[in-house]
């Protein structure tokens, strides 16, 4: 069990509350949130913290953004769902609205970054079907390892994390995996014609940050167009603005044939998702094969639409490659012996700890917390460090020096 600094009273109430009331699939920071504003949160005490994971991704915007939440409280007045056995005067609005702003010819509205991930494997399979011909029941989807796209039975199948998928069998098959950043494990795969799809990740967040080779998008999208394999790019944590390009495609502007977007679409305000795609392969779902009671309901349309105009009217994708590039370098700068090395693009980046114990990166993160400063460990060594993307470049100073003070006490 990881060392915990004692916490106040007050704190260890709520904490109490979740271990007798709650399920334990979580273990999380003994911290106690009940306010967030921009790049900052408060806890129970007061206390104030640069939140240096943003809701992974999902409050890239900052928290509780002043016009995402006027556009909530405006639409929660007014019609908040009609499922879709009605119309809404807010979906198409926001289907022409986001289908413009990524470049795409449709778009499919769901809720949580999974269940998008799950549309984009269904669309893929369709289109491998009717399209593409494949024989009946199997198509083949390769996937990288080290992969995160969500935690439903279905996405678990491919992972290769045992935590995440141990005990939760049986699984259905149609998956491949190839190791990630590794173009010729990947044109080796595509030699199966029965290959539909290739799912990745731009960057791999939960693996720890991975940046791939240059190149290595380039190569997907020259591979996938020579085997008429559709390109999947998970762009739920690298996407919107995150990594210093709208998306992290755009890094080596390659046009993914599926683009599967989640988190930051609503700024962090409520779970909304997309699958984009063109005509070819969005209409191989007809009417009644494919749906969700949430997906495209008029709140979630009405704030997708703000928290996009605000990552273009805010120049979050140029703030977010200037600020990261000062993080790292300054992380760099400090030259200590525990960071192995620090990546990244843009803001979503990671230090790597270099320490004979084995806890150093919880323990490291429980003194950031104690400094103001809320980071969590991710696969043991490493430390995600991802501010929302509005931190300005006084801001990041101030967060490398409390790093850099932190780092001390290792
Ligand atoms: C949790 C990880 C990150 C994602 C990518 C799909 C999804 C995610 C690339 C599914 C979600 C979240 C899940 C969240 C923690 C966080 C996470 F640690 F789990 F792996 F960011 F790296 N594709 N990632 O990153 O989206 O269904 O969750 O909306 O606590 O499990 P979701």
């Amino acid at each position: 069990m990881h060392a915990t600094i004692n916490s106040s009273a007050n704190t260890q109430q709520y904490i109490d509350l979740e271990e007798r009331y709650g399920a334990h699939n979580y273990h999380p920071l003994p911290v106690v949130l009940d306010r967030g504003e921009g790049v900052f949160v408060y806890d129970v005490d007061g206390k104030r913290y640069y939140d240096f994971l943003s809701g992974y991704s999902a409050v890239n915007q900052g928290h509780c953004h002043p016009k995402i939440i006027a556009s909530l409280v405006a639409q929660a007045t007014k019609l908040t769902l009609t499922s879709r056995a009605f119309h809404s005067d807010l979906l198409g609005k926001y289907e022409q609205f986001v289908t413009a702003y990524f470049g795409y010819d449709k778009v499919l509205p769901m809720n949580t970054g999974v269940e998008a991930v799950e549309t984009a494997l269904k669309l893929a399979r369709k289109w491998a079907y009717e399209v593409k011909s494949i024989d009946h029941n199997k198509a083949v989807i390769v996937v990288c390892d080290g992969n995160f796209h969500g935690r439903t039975t279905g996405v678990i199948t491919f992972s290769s994390d045992p935590s995440a998928k141990d005990n939760f069998g049986p699984f259905s098959g149609g998956y491949s995996v190839v190791p990630y950043n590794d173009i010729n494990a990947l044109s080796k795969a595509f030699q199966n014609k029965n290959v539909a799809a290739f799912l990745f990740e731009p960057m791999q967040g939960e693996a720890g940050v991975l940046v791939p080779d240059e190149g290595y998008l380039t190569a997907i999208r020259n591979l996938c167009t020579k085997y008429n394999v559709l390109m999947i790019a998970d762009e739920i944590q690298t996407g919107l603005a995150r990594t210093g390009k709208m998306l992290a495609c755009d890094h080596e502007d390659v046009r993914p044939d599926i683009l599967i977007l989640g988190k930051a679409l609503s700024g962090g305000v409520l779970p909304v998702s997309a699958v984009l795609a063109d005509d070819e392969i969005m209409l191989t779902i007809k009417p009644g094969e494919h749906g969700s009671t949430y997906g495209g309901n008029p709140l979630a349309c009405a704030v997708a639409i703000t928290a996009l105009q605000v990552l273009k009217d805010e120049n979050l994708v140029a703030n977010a490659a200037a600020m990261g590039e000062l993080l790292r370098s300054e992380i760099r700068k400090l030259n200590s012996p525990f960071i192995a090395l620090v990546r990244g693009k843009g803001l979503l980046n990671a230090i790597v700890i270099k320490h004979s114990n084995p806890e150093a990166a919880w323990d490291l993160c429980l003194t950031l917390k104690e400094n103001g400063l809320l980071a969590k460990p991710t696969h043991g060594d490493k430390i995600r460090f991802a501010p929302p993307l509005l931190i300005t470049k006084e801001q990041v100073l101030e967060c490398v020096a409390i790093i850099d003070n932190s780092l001390q006490s290792l």
